[in-house]
């Protein structure tokens, strides 16, 4: 990052710090107009265009209330961080509010400390020490339009994800400041959205302590440098990296230290995932032992060549794209223009820190003519490549395989 973009992150932060900076926008449930639209490559996959979200630019329209909006795919070409403005959101209660004030925003810590807390957002920005990590957040559903059969669920693309610089503190300094007290087994975290009729559970997820005081997740109030975008948490939400976005509360103001596991709808219920490799079933299988989903697994993907793109034969092609490692950094990207018979390494972009996307591109020219299957495939640092074959389990979610593109040398 240069002096310039520097010297603004801290005026954008200063005057965050200071309550000089409220989100307040319009609400957005008001007719969305969809002057385009562009269709996901499964089944019912049209999707409006929209830019009638506060503080968001052009995104995928999946649901407006509450709203559910992917990054298009094209997006991912531009660079390995994305733009806030393009940012994908994701919200479960219809409750979420539209203006907030950062003068009077806090969080509350409490339940098994020695001290309750209640934190401003001055508190927390000049209170605690400030960190900055590049981290992937995507949702557990992210591709899961892409699932055969089909399940329940949002059906996302490929653009349930996105990669940001976080700033904020340790959720490890504001607990020790607290005190947890011996015996306690989970943390748990809410944010101020809410359910419109009561019977709806509030959205709540919880880590354990261990996790909680790992010096990694973080209380964020930065995101590439503004403050959070009001859809992604303004002002504060939870980085738990490498993780999937389901923990990464937005609009933190509740943090309990619990002496006992949570057992709400949203840890013990909802997010559950089979207990086998790839969290994967067959859509037969009924009966299988399942866990709350945790730990995200390494994706590639092509972005700058789609299906049916043609190439001039002979004509060297530069092929690129990006790829994560989920909960442990890249080691290595793999292509193959021969639909998986034989493999090359792709060159890695710059080093953003091992829970960023990382940008990969190797050449590729098309002696003949006819279709060609590009494959990419990434390897993680922990040795965990991504499948060759589709997981499916039936909640639709953390969905890998080495990812295919076809193309046609004319
Ligand atoms: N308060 C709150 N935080 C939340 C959620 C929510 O519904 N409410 N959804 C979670 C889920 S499932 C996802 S995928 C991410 C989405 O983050 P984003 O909207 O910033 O992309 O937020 C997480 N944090
Ligand atoms: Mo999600």
């Amino acid at each position: 990052m240069d002096e310039q973009n520097r010297a603004m992150r801290r005026q954008v932060l200063a005057s965050l710090a200071a309550g000089g900076m409220a989100a307040v926008t319009g609400s957005w449930s008001g007719l969305v107009r969809a002057a385009e639209a562009v269709t996901l490559p499964f089944e019912n996959g049209l999707r409006p265009l929209t830019s009638d979200f506060p503080q968001k630019g052009e995104m995928l329209l999946l649901r407006s209330r509450p709203p559910l909006l992917e990054t298009p795919f094209d997006v991912f070409d531009e660079g390995v961080f994305t733009p806030n403005d393009r940012f994908f959101v994701r919200w479960h209660l219809a409750g979420i509010p539209t203006t907030i004030d950062a003068r009077t925003f806090g969080v509350k810590v409490h339940g098994a400390v020695a001290h309750e807390l209640d934190l401003g957002i001055a508190d927390i920005m000049n209170g605690f020490d400030r960190v900055e990590l590049a981290a992937v957040n995507q949702c557990a559903g992210n591709s899961r339009g892409f699932f055969k059969p089909r399940v329940a669920g949002g059906e996302w693309g490929n653009g349930a994800m996105g990669n940001a610089r976080w700033t904020g503190v340790r959720l490890k300094d504001i607990l020790d400041r607290a005190g947890v007290k011996a015996g306690a087994v989970e943390v748990r975290f809410n944010g101020l959205d809410e359910g419109v009729v009561a019977a709806t559970p509030d959205f709540v997820k919880s880590l354990t302590v261990d996790h909680a005081r790992d010096g990694e997740v973080m209380v964020a109030f930065g995101m590439n440098g503004q403050p959070l975008p009001l859809l992604n948490g303004f002002p504060l939400r939870l980085v738990v990296p490498g993780w999937y976005s389901t923990y990464w509360m937005k609009m933190l103001n509740d943090i309990e230290v619990i002496d006992t596991p949570d057992r709400n709808f949203w840890m013990a219920k909802a997010y559950q995932i089979p207990d086998t490799p790839h969290a994967s079933v067959s859509p037969e299988d009924k009966s299988f032992k399942t866990v709350a989903i945790n730990r995200m697994v390494p994706r590639s993907f092509v972005t700058n060549l789609s299906d049916g793109a043609v190439l001039d034969i002979g004509v060297h092609r530069k092929v690129r794209g990006i790829a994560f490692g989920g909960d442990a950094g890249v080691r290595e990207v793999r292509f193959s223009s021969d639909d998986g018979a034989t493999w090359t390494t792709a060159q890695l972009g710059r080093d953003f820190g091992k829970y960023s996307f990382r940008r990969w591109e190797t050449a590729f020219v098309p002696r003949r003519p006819g279709r060609y299957t590009l494959k990419v495939m990434a390897i993680n640092a922990n040795g965990v490549a991504q499948p060759d074959k589709p997981n499916w389990n039936p909640g639709g979610y953390m969905r890998n395989v080495v990812e295919a593109v076809t193309v046609v040398a004319a």
